[in-house]
């Protein structure tokens, strides 16, 4: 299935109606005139925005541009009061922004996982006669409706959809590496194109908070550009990211002779970037020579890193995703790349 990638949404959102008050009298043998009982109705459900990293795109809303939280119940006798009315909480990628469709006022940018924003309150559940009776008015029949929920339209927009995007071969360990430094949780299997849509994580950079987004797109393959497997399409994802980072098996400089090994797969990939557009060719990019747990010779490593980088004319990191080693300096090292782009 071909998902597209949706960046911008509006939504009509309606919290819920507060629930009326409630009139009722007691009712008891032998009391001719029982008090006031009815109770006072339940406030409404709120809609609220939640960041989870198991999304990427705003495309749901597509399907669902009318969200609306649960009302109130209304107030009972016996002072019963009215259940409170269920939030609807509603998921959104990390990076989405929420404007008030009308207005344009910024509501909420919602980075991190978890984080929430009310973006309409339910409305108050009104008071039932039970809280209205006073020494003169004994057996009051006033009681009060529930105020409306709230009900706006929202534009939603996903800003800067990566700061980095991950490009590479096939089983080079694009995933790997997002889990291994994010909290986002694309699937890796041993197999080729495992992944098929794109993944966004958030890489907390330091204890100050600096964080950038990563995006993981299906491999490339040699070819793309005229349509082979997968990848290419999805080369439109991260044509906003300030950076790319190659991610190439370094393993293969151990294996048979036949395919061009890390240098050859490094070459091949850029060519089929480079072929994408003009603005990749404006890109800053890092090479990070992946699986170096599976390289018995050390020496062949700083002599493959050596060669990468006269190849590349970048920097190149040794990395091993899945045993985390080398990724606290290649964090380093794309925060120093992003801060120049930036600056
Ligand atoms: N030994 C070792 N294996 C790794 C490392 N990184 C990834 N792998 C393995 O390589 C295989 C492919 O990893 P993925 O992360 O799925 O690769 P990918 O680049 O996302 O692949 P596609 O989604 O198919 O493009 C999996 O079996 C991983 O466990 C590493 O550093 N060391
Ligand atoms: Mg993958």
């Amino acid at each position: 299935m071909a998902s597209r990638f949706i960046d911008r949404a509006k939504v009509y959102v309606r919290a819920g109606d507060g629930g009326h008050g409630c009139v009722a009298f007691r009712r008891e043998k032998y009391v001719p005139f029982g008090g006031p009982a009815g109770g006072d109705g339940g406030d409404g459900g709120n809609v609220i925005f939640k960041v989870s990293s198991d999304l990427n795109t705003l495309i749901d809303f597509k399907y669902r541009p009318h969200l609306r939280a649960a009302k109130g119940g209304h107030g009972q006798g016996d002072r019963r009061t009215g259940k409170k009315g269920e939030d609807l909480v509603v998921k959104v990628p990390p990076g989405t922004v929420l404007y008030d469709a009308d207005t344009g006022e910024l509501i909420a940018d919602l980075v991190h996982e978890g984080q929430e924003a009310v973006v309409a309150k339910g409305g108050k559940g009104g008071r039932g006669n039970a809280r209205f009776a006073t020494a003169k008015n004994r057996a009051p029949r006033r009681f009060e409706e529930g105020s409306p929920g709230e009900e706006r339209a929202i534009r939603l927009e996903l800003k800067s959809i990566a700061d980095v995007g991950l490009v590479g071969l096939p089983n080079a360990g694009k995933s790997t590496l997002l889990r291994a430094i994010s909290r986002a949780r694309p699937e890796v299997a041993s197999y080729p194109f495992t992944t098929l849509t794109p993944h966004l994580g958030v890489v907390e950079a330091d204890d100050e908070g600096e964080r950038f987004v990563v995006a993981d797109i299906p491999g490339l393959i040699e070819g793309a550009s005229q349509g082979k497997g997968l990848g290419f399409e999805f080369l439109r994802h991260i044509e906003r990211t300030a950076v790319l980072l190659y991610v190439v098996d370094g393993s293969t400089l151990s294996q048979s002779e036949t395919a061009g090994g890390p240098i050859g797969d490094f070459v091949a990939v850029r060519r089929e970037v480079l072929a994408y557009s003009e603005q990749m060719k404006q890109k800053q990019s890092l090479v990070a020579i992946n699986k170096i747990d599976l390289v018995d010779s050390n020496e062949a490593l700083l002599e493959l890193k050596a060669q990468m980088e006269r190849v590349a004319g970048k920097p190149v990191y040794l990395i091993s995703a899945a045993g985390k080693t080398g990724l606290d300096s290649l964090i380093q090292g794309i925060r120093d790349v992003l801060a120049a782009t930036q600056g």
